[in-house]
């Protein structure tokens, strides 16, 4: 509703404040609408595509590196056990300095209970907690480098990117990305592997509605890098048709004139207070059907179709565990495979920062259109986004942007059925309800981020802020 009316130009600007931890995704499914409404889809140079990937990817690293250690592996690790640490690393003596001072957040408080690591491997855990943050840091620099800046990209435009590349800036891009491959490699995988060791039970629980669904992403010379396409728990690939994606708002706050709607057609019309509705967030189907997005989507995804580089790695994995793909369909098949994605993002990233040019063009020129429509399908970190835009008059008419975590955490939809996220937890076994772990590691196991997922309401007619710049 913010885009209505304005120069379709400012849309992959815009729609990144929707998100500080995924706007580039926002960016490139913009830039990719509006590429195909400006006629530019098909010419893009081969270094705007792989500058844009370049930006992209850096932002996938950082996004699943600050999941895992950041976000979910405190509730695995118990990082109270470095409280009697007496070596040198100065990052544990750190913690065990505001353990001593009473200083938790955001350490405590938390649930207790079920914390199963021994000393030495909460130790090893949460020294990588603290090495992930310069991870986290240097995978934003890598952004920067092509991105110009973090969170907000200004390097992917309509028509490719604004960065040409140089070899300094290759080489600057390139040394991070080879540190932080050493650290996926060496303990951001190897600590996957060490939890789902240690919590087997959660290969189990939190399977979902067990229909994945992935739009592909990362062009490269000779088609995408990940496949799109959908399958089930039996493994069967099925092709992505993008016009059976639909969204009903039957149990959200919004209003709609049919329900459910394609994006070309959605309306996003808040109706607080409507009968029988809970969520702010609508309801994503695919062919009718409640399809999972994410990491694990677009990595079973791929090995359903026999990717070679997904299979590679995924069969690796199962052998590490000793268990069938379908094991996958579970709280640390998820962890598992966003660790699995954010390797093959980065090597992949390490093939493609040697294919640039140097020097080389990144920008294509092109008119913009008096009356045009576009849509642009990506994978973000958190799985399948579509932004979809008619302009007419030169103008943006309509906007429609639906957001992997809509898919995962939407409520019900037209035909009564629960989202993804709502039919992981319906039947979970709590062993004590005043520290339900099950629940909030299902949940956290999908990587929600609800800015993305909700549409912002401001109070109508009213100033929220005055600015004044001189
Ligand atoms: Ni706000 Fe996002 C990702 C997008 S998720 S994090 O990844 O698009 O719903």
């Amino acid at each position: 509703m913010i885009l209505q009316g304005r120069d379709p130009r400012d849309a992959p600007l815009i729609t990144q404040r929707i998100c500080g931890v995924c706007p580039i995704a926002h960016a490139t499914a913009s830039t990719f609408a509006l590429d195909r409404a400006f006629g530019v889809e098909g010419k893009i140079t081969k270094n705007g595509r792989i500058v844009r990937n370049l930006i992209l990817g850096s932002n996938f690293i950082q996004s699943h590196v600050l999941h895992f250690y950041h976000l979910a592996a405190l509730d695995y690790v118990d990082i109270t056990k470095v409280a009697d640490y007496s070596g040198s690393d100065p990052g544990l003596r750190a913690v065990k300095r505001f353990l001593e001072r009473g200083e938790l957040g955001p350490f405590l408080p938390r649930y207790e209970g079920d914390y199963r690591l021994n000393k030495e491997a909460n130790r090893a855990a949460a020294a990588h907690y603290l090495q992930a943050f310069d991870i986290r840091r240097k995978a934003h620099e890598m952004l920067a480098v092509f991105g110009g800046k973090v969170p907000h990209t200004v390097g992917i435009v309509p028509g490719g990117a604004t960065q040409v590349p140089t070899v300094d800036k290759i080489t600057s891009f390139l040394w991070r990305l080879n540190e932080i491959r050493g650290f996926i490699d060496n303990i951001y995988i190897p600590d996957v592997l060490t939890i789902a060791k240690a919590y087997p039970d959660y290969l189990e629980i939190g399977s979902g509605c067990k229909n994945l669904l992935s739009y592909g992403g990362f062009p490269q010379e000779d088609g995408l890098f990940f496949w799109s396409g959908a399958t089930s728990r039996d493994l069967n690939p099925q092709e992505l048709d993008p016009s059976k994606v639909t969204e009903s708002v039957r149990y959200s706050w919004y209003a709609s004139s049919r329900d459910p709607l394609h994006p070309t057609e959605g309306m996003t019309k808040p109706h607080f207070g409507k009968e029988g509705a809970y969520s702010w967030i609508k309801a994503p189907r695919y062919d009718g059907k409640v399809y999972e997005v994410g990491p694990l989507a677009r990595l079973l995804v791929n090995y359903a179709e026999g990717h070679p580089r997904v299979k590679g790695l995924v069969d690796w994995a199962l052998g590490e565990l000793e268990v069938r793909p379908q094991a996958l369909f579970s709280v640390m098949g998820r962890h598992l495979a966003r660790a699995l994605d954010c390797k093959l993002v980065a090597d992949a990233m390490a093939e493609w920062v040697m294919e640039l040019e140097p020097g080389g063009p990144v920008y294509t020129e092109y008119e913009l259109p008096d009356s045009a429509q576009g849509f642009g399908l990506v994978e973000a970190p958190r799985g399948a986004l579509g932004h979809w835009l008619k302009i007419e008059g030169k103008r943006i008419e309509h906007y429609q942007c639906v957001v992997p975590t809509t898919w995962n955490a939407s409520p019900r939809d037209e035909k009564g059925q629960p989202g993804p996220l709502e039919q992981a937890i319906e039947g979970t076994k709590i062993r004590d309800e005043r520290n339900p772990f099950e629940i909030v590691r299902i949940v956290r196991s999908f990587d929600p981020c609800l800015a993305c997922a909700v549409h912002l309401v401001g109070p109508r007619g009213q100033a929220l802020a005055r600015l004044e710049v001189s």
